[in-house]
């Protein structure tokens, strides 16, 4: 695999609706697309940072400069077997993993195309309908958090995660079971908690949650060690785990039950499929969490999801849940609780190239 040039794009595009976690809410986005050429075929990949660095310490301007700066020219110019070696062409620039997946998940796509297969089938999936879930920020109250829960349930999401911080956590959840007491749950803090809260979160314990998401630091694992041995309700981590290194930490010293798998906060496909495999192989269940990615990073992750491994539905919702109008054609809508990738080589949906240079605020090329 040749790769001949990469270029960069960053393409504001505006959620539908405001998006609040315990750290924060954010409305626009800056989307910053990768396109990998080589031997005559196009992969496109996304970095999924932020615009600030309240989730992971990377941004959309940090992945620009370490691209431009230390990973494309490591990259342009290069022959590769496969993208796991692409990125070993700057193996001495650490961290940085969502700048790098981004980098590998574009090489990927071009790497199935280039076989004339399908993106899952080259990462060890297969083309399947993929169950999904939604994510819901914090609202401003509980009724409009239980319109919300409602609607989506409505139009057929297979689980509703809902995002919490101190003093919109419990009794809100309570008021949530208890007018949807079948629905699928689950609760997601990024990080607002301590171990001092223990008591506090095991009030979750009587309300069926299928997890609580990220309760504690997102360096830590030893204490959310320490939190799963006081709470019944699983807890999955997603910050603290960023390399299969980390997750076997955590599964050693039975920090969590569950992980959330985002290829971009882990470096990419081969680092997400390792810890698959290693969730996998100790019965521990996995699920894609989202980064209120465009359609090119919903591809990306809509493939990783169709691992075996992956039986929990993600943070993959449909287009028209983000975004007015998406930048790939088709757009990725829902149907009985599942997304699909459509037929073709690589990740079978087709950026809307006119569309995203007629949008974008930043170009750059690279070649050798
Ligand atoms: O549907 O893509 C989605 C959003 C899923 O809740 C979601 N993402 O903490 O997992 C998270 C959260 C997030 C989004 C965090 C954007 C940081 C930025």
């Amino acid at each position: 695999m040749k790769i001949e040039r990469i270029e960069l794009r960053i393409v504001p595009l505006r959620l539908r609706e405001r998006f609040e976690i315990s750290s924060g809410a954010r409305r626009d986005r800056r989307i910053l697309l990768v396109a990998v050429h080589g031997e005559g075929e196009i992969g496109w990949g996304e970095v999924v940072a932020a615009e600030d660095p309240s989730y992971s310490p990377e941004t959309t301007e940090t992945a620009w400069h370490v691209i431009r700066d230390f990973l494309a020219p490591a990259m342009v110019g290069g022959d590769f077997e496969n993208p796991a070696q692409m990125l070993d062409a700057a193996g001495w620039v650490r961290g940085h993993h969502m700048a790098k997946a981004g980098l590998e998940m574009a090489a990927w796509d071009l790497l199935a195309r280039l076989k004339g297969v399908s993106l899952p089938e080259v990462i060890g999936g297969s083309r399947r309908p993929v169950p999904v879930g939604v994510s819901i920020g914090i609202q401003p109250t509980d009724e409009a958090l239980l319109e919300k829960v409602e609607g989506y349930l409505e139009e057929g999401y297979r689980r509703i995660k809902i995002k919490i911080k101190p003093g919109r956590d419990v009794a809100m959840l309570r008021a949530v079971r208890s007018r949807f007491p079948e629905a699928s749950l689950m609760a997601d803090a990024n990080s607002a908690y301590t171990l001092a809260d223990a008591g506090h979160l095991a009030g979750l314990d009587e309300l069926d949650l299928m997890m609580i998401e990220q309760p504690l630091s997102h360096e830590d694992i030893r204490d959310h060690a320490e939190l799963q041995r006081r709470l019944e309700t699983p807890v999955c981590l997603d910050e603290s785990i960023h390399s299969v290194e980390d997750a076997r930490l955590a599964l050693d010293l039975a920090a969590c039950r569950i992980i959330n798998i985002k290829p971009g906060r882990v470096g990419g496909f081969s680092s997400a499929r390792a810890i698959h495999d290693l969730c996998l192989g100790q019965g521990v269940p996995v699920w894609c969490g989202g980064m209120l990615e465009s359609g090119v990073g919903r591809a990306h992750n809509v493939a990783l999801a169709s691992l075996p491994g992956f039986t929990l539905p993600g943070d993959i919702s449909e287009s028209r849940r983000y975004w007015d109008e998406d930048i790939v054609e088709p757009e990725f809508v829902m149907t009985d609780g599942t997304l699909v990738l459509p037929d073709g080589p690589g990740m079978g949906v087709r950026p809307r190239i006119e569309r995203i240079e007629a949008l974008a605020e930043r170009h750059e090329v690279f070649t050798t």
